[in-house]
């Protein structure tokens, strides 16, 4: 799998790395720590990674058009590096706030933002001679694509409880079986998930919230089964899972995936557990994976949501 792709290029002056390691970082990408390749240092090159939230590779081939649907405005001398942005007007505010600060004696040059006439808006940046950044954002509020920070799948280092119930065990263990095939596929492993068997649906709350507590899982997957027609005090049972549950998940800070499934009877709940309608305990754990992935994004110094860092 391609984890990164890495643009090199030379530049003589160390004052001139500095400064353009200074714009990149007031950009907010970052600098390169653990998880992004460490800055290095040989006998006669220094190298800087930088890392930056998202990123994408276009390969162009032909020239730019001057009419037609498949023009390529971007293309042309005033950039070597596109970087795409979702606010134009504040990455200017931000670069153009950068120059004030770091006066290079008449050297680095700043664009006017430009609006193309193929829906992008646009402008330049020189902070050291001969090297151009070109920052652009779609004009077209359509094409513009919304940014999300959003969780992946990929189970890989994370730990999971599944909090089980006994009643109903036909159903429950198909869950199980569920969730337990929607982790180990994602990545996890097979010591880094813990399972817990109570005996209801009663008890699940009491359970996770126990194990949350611990600090030791990353996510808790809750599977049960009521069913309504046997269950005598099922509005009472369901309300206080539920609300078990929530609470649990709100007060610890641990996602809590809920797989107990409320149905009027077994067949439907075998539909879905497995059978017509998917299997709720694979959904529930693929949900738990997720979480977990945002959890991290948000919490994450390069994708997180953070108050811009100050220079
Ligand atoms: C008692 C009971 C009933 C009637 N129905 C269900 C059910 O449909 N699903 C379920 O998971 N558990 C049920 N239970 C058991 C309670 O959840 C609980 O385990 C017992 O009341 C003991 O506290």
């Amino acid at each position: 799998m391609i984890k990164g792709i890495t643009f090199t290029r030379s530049i003589d002056s160390p004052t001139d790395v500095e400064r353009l390691a200074s714009l990149l970082e007031a950009l907010g990408f970052e600098r390169g720590k653990s998880e992004c390749g460490k800055s290095w240092n040989g006998s006669t090159r220094s190298g800087h990674s930088f890392a930056a939230p998202l990123g994408a590779l276009e390969l162009i081939h032909g020239k730019q058009s001057t009419e037609g649907a498949d023009k390529i405005p971007l293309l042309d001398t005033s950039g070597e590096i596109y970087i795409e942005v979702s606010s134009l007007d504040s990455i200017y505010h931000h670069i153009e706030s950068w120059f004030q600060a770091s006066p290079s004696g008449g050297l680095a040059v700043l664009g006017e933002i430009t609006e193309t006439a193929d829906e992008f808006r646009r402008f330049s940046a020189m902070p050291i001679p001969g090297f151009f950044v070109t920052f652009w954002e779609w004009s077209h509020p359509l094409k513009g694509k919304p940014l999300a920070i959003e969780g992946d799948l990929s189970a890989e280092g994370m730990r999971f409880a599944i909090v089980v119930a006994r009643w109903n065990a036909v159903i429950t263990e198909r869950l199980l079986q569920g969730a337990l095939d929607a982790l180990y596929r994602s990545g996890a492993k097979k010591l880094d998930v813990e399972i817990l068997r109570v005996p209801g649906a009663w008890e699940i709350p009491s359970a996770a919230r126990r194990i949350a507590e611990t600090g030791d899982v990353d996510a808790i997957i809750t599977l049960g089964v009521l069913l309504r027609g046997e269950t005598a005090h099922y509005e009472a049972i369901y309300n206080e899972v539920s609300r078990g549950i929530g609470q649990s998940q709100q007060e610890t800070g641990v996602p809590h995936a809920f797989g107990v499934l409320t149905c009027e009877t077994l067949e439907q709940a075998l539909d879905r557990a497995g059978l017509k309608a998917g299997n709720k305990g694979f959904e529930s754990a693929c949900a738990a994976i997720e979480m977990v992935s945002l959890h991290r994004k948000i919490d994450s110094p390069i994708t997180g949501i953070r108050p811009p860092r100050r220079y």
